[in-house]
């Protein structure tokens, strides 16, 4: 089988697997600030901008922080990143305020809900930040000049017929994700649940939530082992999840057994895929979010047109095309 690139206008494109394996290593720290690199085209030079990520350590996040501090140093435009420690509203809220207080020019933000964070945000849009929503966004369409993610329905969808074809489509399959309000991960739950609503052979179970902990996950896919024997699939829904289900899975001896589409690659989900727990990753670019962001936001700054959705690309990622240039430069950094 080989990997098919679906060439679209706007780099939403979708690879579809063959198998292969590579190496990854991940390098020393991503600085959290940056200063201004020669005079930035545009007349955008000194503006600053501010970053806040869902997870800071999460690697996803971590590449994205990468390619934005690099992309803000080529145009001159200060930039500073901080991320909350876990997945968590009450963590997230105060690192919002903070820098709302400071007044940036731009805010690149990763909302972790789809609400609870919607007064602060509209508060320092009001008081003249631009907002870039990056990754995941927030109901309210009136928060943020620009929303950059992925195709998370999309990637659900391409994780269930992957599964499926995994699981000889039959069996139990279970969803594990992060938390209910996530507008990325609700997302992929919806796409994958729908999708695998076309394979009458394969019983989904109720969806797990982890909190974004792969100790949860781990314990959880013990616990539902024990309770169906049968467990042929399981979808995992982010970066910590799938670290979570492959080392449950590893615990109860059940890797290659029980197929695992996981979303994301990070470093250690590229080892479980290495090493036959993870079959299948919907890597996606972050990277490109990080870069789209910045550049969105120096337009505004500019008063340039900005364009208000940017769809970014993901590839499905197995051992057999882990070794394509086109598909490793898909794998996330665990340091810049
Ligand atoms: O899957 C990504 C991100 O797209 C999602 O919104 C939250 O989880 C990750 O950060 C990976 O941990």
């Amino acid at each position: 089988m080989s990997s098919t690139i679906l060439p679209t206008p706007r780099k939403r494109a979708l690879l579809t697997a063959a198998l292969a394996t590579l190496a990854l290593a991940a390098t020393a720290s991503c600085s959290s600030s940056a200063s201004p690199g020669p005079a930035g085209a545009g007349g955008v030079q000194g503006k600053k901008i501010a970053m806040i990520t869902g997870v800071k350590s999460d690697p996803f996040y971590i590449t994205m922080t990468c390619a934005a501090q690099a992309e803000a140093k080529a145009k001159g435009i200060s930039f500073t990143a901080d991320g909350s420690a876990q997945w968590d509203v009450s963590v997230q809220r105060p690192l919002i305020d903070s820098v709302g207080a400071s007044h940036p020019d731009g805010l690149m933000i990763s909302p972790v809900d789809t609400e609870a964070l919607t007064p602060s945000l509209r508060q320092i849009q009001g008081s003249g930040t631009k907002i870039a929503l990056v990754d995941t966004s927030v109901t309210d369409s009136s928060v943020g000049i620009t929303r950059i993610s992925s195709d998370n329905e999309k990637g659900g969808q391409v994780a269930a017929d992957a599964l499926a074809k995994q699981m000889g489509q039959k069996g139990s399959a279970i969803v594990i994700s992060v938390k209910p309000g996530i507008s990325t991960t609700d997302a992929r739950i919806k796409g994958f649940t729908e999708e695998m609503a076309k394979y009458p052979g394969i019983k989904v179970l109720p969806t797990l939530y982890d909190n974004d902990l792969p100790a949860t996950a781990a314990s959880q896919i013990q616990s539902t082992l024990a309770a169906h024997p049968d467990l042929g699939g399981v979808f995992a829904g982010n970066t910590n999840t799938g670290q979570g289900v492959a080392t449950g899975l590893a615990q109860a001896g059940k890797q290659g057994v029980v197929k695992v589409a996981a979303f994301d690659a990070e470093p250690d989900e590229i080892t479980a895929l290495k090493n036959g727990t993870l079959q299948v990753l919907v890597a996606q670019d972050p990277a490109a979010i990080g870069t789209e962001a910045v550049d969105q936001l120096a337009a505004a700054f500019a008063g340039k047109p900005v364009q208000a959705s940017i769809g970014t690309t993901m590839v499905a990622i197995t051992k057999d095309n882990l070794n394509d240039p086109q598909i490793a430069k898909y794998v996330y950094k665990a340091a810049c």
